[in-house]
């Protein structure tokens, strides 16, 4: 036992206390206390019990405590607050006391002395149900922490002061209804409040009303009692959890579930956090969960059919829907119910989440945001998010910080979100002295000032407490909450580990625990609330439950993925699951809705507003842009999302400095230059009845601020949500958002997206940085096979093409195009992720235009631009066709135009890479029958788009002639730092596209 036990045990013998053991429910120690233990001889021996029991102020209460918990009161509740004091006899105890200055002191002292239990007191909480380690990593009790009497002097007092009788600052609740205490009543209630199952640590929150308010909640004598009624539910509750996963151990001993066991206390967690939460006004709670009880709580909380998980278990069953499916413990779930403890009725979505510990956080957040905004609940008050973390990726993984910090802004805010952490204190096989620095698993939530509650799991009890706590605070102040449930694990990481390997200890006495669900029904027994038959009848109920559901569970032929999905969207498709439609209309727009958007968009639609004198020049160039009805690429991007809001279509665009555009060409939010923080959006100022239309500078995270717009956008399929990289390279470390949700979500989860990536891309010189948005990696992920030819007779080959593929990636080399592949994401009748590789010199090139002719009805987005100068007139005499996608097609025309090659060289770009438009390059191939074929592209050759397109353009012609390239040379970084050397390898590559003989060597 550490030093911490040992000294600790010392204050209990001094002040009273309860020595608390590992096992803090078991009767036994309690009674041996009583029936005259070696301690508790100490006791006597010491201090004396009875003799200053009597006669001295405020030791009541312990004479009731001890005959309470002999009576099997558990020890959070066998305490009772003292009788009052009278006002007289205080009054004569402070006045007897003569130096006024030591009088002074002493309080300070005091107040002093409350303050540290309240700041560290958490410190020395029996937090571990095993007794053997220390939540906070360290066995050592702070200074300040009064572990035996020799430590009053630390605060300038010894032992004759304990029976002086204090007056207590505002800062502290523990007086109840006194104002005064003594000091050996002061320290005693401090660490009934501070040092027992529950170690709240808020200290450090710099808003005084609201750590009064924890104060209040923890330091109030007697203010954790539960009616019988409370505590047979959560009787019920843990029943449920543990027999559930039983249940599984019994039917599928041999197979992973990643089981709660040692935390069974989850289950009832969450219920109270929900039932608490639903009383005060919540009616939608999304989830996120990893692995750990993730089937318990689609059973007991959400409530998914148990038949429909048990037939999860069975290896032989086909899946039914499209798609690769995923694992039982990854997938999500949505539940409309009522609440059976509040009548009202709450609807739980667990949102489906890869193995990638805590990837799921932003997205829940963003998933929040989103149903929050549409049912106008801009408080938080109807739709909450509660997150659960194990606590080692907790304390490991970056983008918990990072979802922290969107916790509180403007446009990310979800009003406070409940972290549950089932801290079993291991990480797989690894300790949490090998896992963390800092000391307890949860130190990451204090930037964002949320309280934590630690709690000893094996006091259900204490868990009910602070969950109702937490709930509570939420609901107050909209901030987010931490319960850190100290718990253990009670098999190795999965239900097949060995955990003897590298924790032997630890697991020794985890083998020696009594479960949970035994300890609290023998005291529930014990304190008459229930009696054996009863607690044996509820768990014959629920065996029996699952008994019946697994016979049924056999019934089931086919395992249908859709029946978990996170999030329906109700009416978009048929009733079936199926497209509306398999076509798409015109993208075009009216003269007239071009033109008003134009307008606006050159405007300041506000009064008595003052731009900046290079931003109104800015705009000038866009009226006469609208003038000659032609756009650029800002404006192209501005009549899309203007006539989408008209359509009702939401539109939310997110990223790092988004407003203006890191390129300042955009500029959706104007800033008054003579008034601080007004500003104007004039999207927002389009249309009578518009949509709205959110635009956000993110805070600087890529992975964080991704996740969440793709939570936000799988709410609803009636908005287009986009998210803009600075640079399109910033995107990697977003890596696991794109890998694990974007590419692959709709075959893992039968769910759709239609998130946009807006990612400025291009070889400019700028150095290896800032200049690729890595198109390789999109386009390696992409599913279409290389080798084979679609049907290309296919009625609406297009969208079918479409719709078959997991995202579509396009390059567009002009603002016609852009508005064009946006409005169509939306007029499509279904949803993919859609990645642009957006351009940076482009955005101002002269010759990067669109007119208004082909933005109206009828025109559409191009998936492929043909040529369409001389060597498109005379097809036969063309020698070389080249292929290119995005900004080189400008490079590529302006060196064929100085080299007279119009009639020689064709020059195609292929816009939409994929899903890749084979129907469209067979005709432009046929088109130019003595031609040779190249690819082109300003990338490496290990880059770019050259291994997608090449296999793909030599399937669509049957591999009739070579493709060759025409590019730089293949390296380790995305681009020279040298801007000489840039320049050489772009003119090197244009020398290569248009010599005709570059490839004469090679035939
Ligand atoms: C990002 C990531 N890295 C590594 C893993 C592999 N892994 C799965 S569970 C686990 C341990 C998790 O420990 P903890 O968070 O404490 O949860 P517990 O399993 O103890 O409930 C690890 C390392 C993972 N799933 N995700
Ligand atoms: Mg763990």
């Amino acid at each position: 036992m550490s030093f911490y036990l040992k000294g600790r045990q010392k204050l209990r013998q001094i002040f009273c206390l309860p020595v608390r053991f590992p096992d803090v429910h078991n009767s036994q120690s309690w009674t041996r206390l009583e029936a005259g233990s070696p301690e508790l001889h100490l006791v006597s021996h010491v201090d004396g019990r009875d003799s200053y029991t009597r006669g001295r102020i405020g030791v009541e209460s312990w004479d009731i405590f001890f005959r309470n918990t002999n009576a099997g009161a558990p020890p959070g509740t066998a305490y009772q607050s003292p009788l009052p004091l009278s006002r007289a006899s205080l009054a004569a105890v402070a006045q007897a006391q003569p130096n006024v200055d030591k009088l002074v002191e002493d309080h300070l002292a005091v107040q002093s002395l409350i303050r540290a239990y309240q700041i560290r007191g958490h410190h020395v909480a029996q937090l571990d149900p095993l007794g053997i380690l220390d939540a906070d990593l360290d066995s050592s009790v702070p200074a300040d922490i009064i572990s035996s009497t020799d430590k009053l002097g630390f605060y300038g007092l010894d032992e004759s002061d304990l029976d002086k009788v204090f007056h207590l600052p505002t800062t502290t609740f523990i007086g109840g209804q006194e104002s005064a205490l003594p000091l050996r009543e002061i320290i005693r209630r401090l660490e009934m409040a501070y040092c027992q199952h529950i170690g709240v640590e808020f200290m450090f929150i710099n808003d005084l009303e609201q750590c009064q308010w924890i104060r209040q909640k923890f330091e109030t004598p007697g203010v954790m009692q539960f009616t019988n009624e409370e505590k047979r539910t959560l009787l019920a509750r843990l029943v449920r959890s543990t027999r559930f996963e039983e249940f599984l151990q019994r039917k599928w001993s041999s197979e992973k579930r990643f089981g709660l066991e040692g935390c069974e206390v989850l289950i009832p967690a969450l219920k109270t956090i929900i039932d608490k939460s639903s009383e005060n006004g919540v009616d939608y709670v999304i989830m996120g969960m990893p692995h750990r009880g993730r089937l318990n709580v689609l059973a007991n909380v959400i409530r998914k059919e148990l038949e429909q998980i048990f037939c999860q278990f069975d290896s032989k069953l086909e899946a039914a829907d499209e798609g690769s499916g995923d694992v039982k413990y990854h997938l999500g779930m949505y539940h409309r119910r009522i609440n059976r403890v509040t009548d009202r009725n709450i609807t739980l979505s667990l949102v489906a989440n890869p193995s990638h510990l805590e990837a799921a956080d932003p997205v829940v957040m963003g998933k929040t945001k989103a149903e929050q905004f549409y049912c106008g609940d801009t408080e938080g008050k109807k739709v909450m998010s509660i997150l659960l973390h194990g606590d080692a990726a907790f304390a490991g993984q970056g983008i918990v910080y990072e979802t922290f910090h969107l916790s509180d802004l403007p446009s990310y805010t979800t009003h406070g979100t409940v972290h549950v952490v089932v801290n079993n204190q291991i990480g797989f096989t690894t300790d949490p002295r090998m896992a963390r620095s800092s000391p307890y698993p949860t130190d990451v939530a204090r930037v964002v000032n949320a309280p934590i509650f630690h709690v000893n799991s094996d006091d259900p009890e204490a868990v009910m407490y602070v969950c109702k706590v937490a709930a509570e605070w939420r609901s107050t102040f909209h901030k987010d909450v931490v319960v850190d449930l100290v718990c253990y694990r009670r098999n190795g990481h999965n239900e097949m580990d060995e955990p003897m390997f590298t924790q032997p200890l630890m697991y020794k006495q985890i083998r020696k625990q009594k479960p949970v669900l035994q300890k609290y029904a023998e005291l529930l027994v014990a304190q008459g609330v229930v009696n054996q038959p009863e607690y044996e009848e509820e768990i014959s109920k629920y065996d029996k439950i699952c008994e019946e559901a697994f016979a049924r569970s056999k019934d089931e032929k086919i395992l249908h993925i859709k029946h978990w999905l996170d999030s329906p969207w109700p009416g978009f498709f048929t009733l079936d699951g199926q497209p509306r439609s398999m076509s798409c209309p015109s993208t075009g727009l009216t003269e007239d809705v071009l033109t008003h958007i134009g307008n606006v968009a050159s405007s300041v639609p506000v009064e008595n507003f003052t731009i900046h004198g290079g931003l109104s020049r800015i705009l000038k160039t866009r009226g006469e842009l609208v003038k000659n009805r032609t756009v650029d690429w800002a404006l192209a991007e501005y009549m899309a999302f203007g006539s989408l809001l008209k359509e009702g279509i939401h539109i939310r665009l997110s990223g790092q400095d988004v407003e203006r555009g890191t390129f300042s060409h955009r500029h959706h939010v104007l800033h008054d230059q003579n008034v601080d923080k007004r500003t104007c959006i004039p999207m927002n100022h389009l249309w009578p009845n518009q949509a709205p239309y959110t635009v956000c500078n993110s805070s600087l995270s890529e992975y964080g601020v991704l996740g969440f717009e793709l939570g936000f956008a799988m709410a609803s399929p009636n908005a287009l949500v986009l998210w803009e990289a600075q640079f399109g390279d910033f995107h990697n470390t977003a890596q696991c958002i794109i890998d694990q949700f974007i590419c692959p979500g709709q075959a893992k989860w039968v769910r759709q997206n239609g998130i946009v990536l807006l990612l400025p891309h291009g070889m400019e010189g700028m150095g290896p940085e800032h200049s690729s948005a890595r198109p390789e990696r999109f386009l390696q992920m992409c599913n279409d096979d290389p080798d084979v030819l679609p049907d290309l007779q296919q009625a609406n080959f297009d969208i079918s093409q479409l719709y078959d593929c997991n995202w579509v990636v396009v390059n567009c080399s002009t603002p016609g195009n852009f508005f064009h592949v946006l409005r169509r994401q939306i007029l499509l009748p279904f949803r993919k992720p859609l990645i642009i590789f957006t351009p940076k010199s482009l955005l101002r090139h002269p010759e990067a235009r669109t007119s208004f002719d082909e933005m109206l009805p009828g025109t559409h987005f191009q998936r492929v631009i043909p040529e369409s100068g001389p060597a498109a007139q005379a097809p036969a005499g063309v020698k070389r066709l080249l292929f290119c996608t995005g900004k080189v097609y400008y490079d590529l025309t302006r060196e064929r135009a100085a080299r007279g090659m119009a009639e020689q060289v064709a020059i195609t770009r292929i816009e939409q890479l994929s899903p890749f438009p084979f129907d469209l390059l067979l005709k432009e191939v046929q088109k130019y029958p003595n031609a040779e074929l190249a690819w082109c592209q300003e990338e490496h050759k290990n880059q770019g788009y050259y291994d997608y397109v090449k296999p793909r353009l030599r399937t669509t012609i049957d591999r009739a002639k070579p493709v060759w390239y025409a590019g730089r040379d293949p390296a380790a970084a995305p681009a020279t730092g040298n801007k000489k050397t840039h320049l050489t390898e772009l003119q090197r590559l244009l020398d290569t596209a248009f010599d005709l003989d570059a490839f004469k060597n090679f035939s």
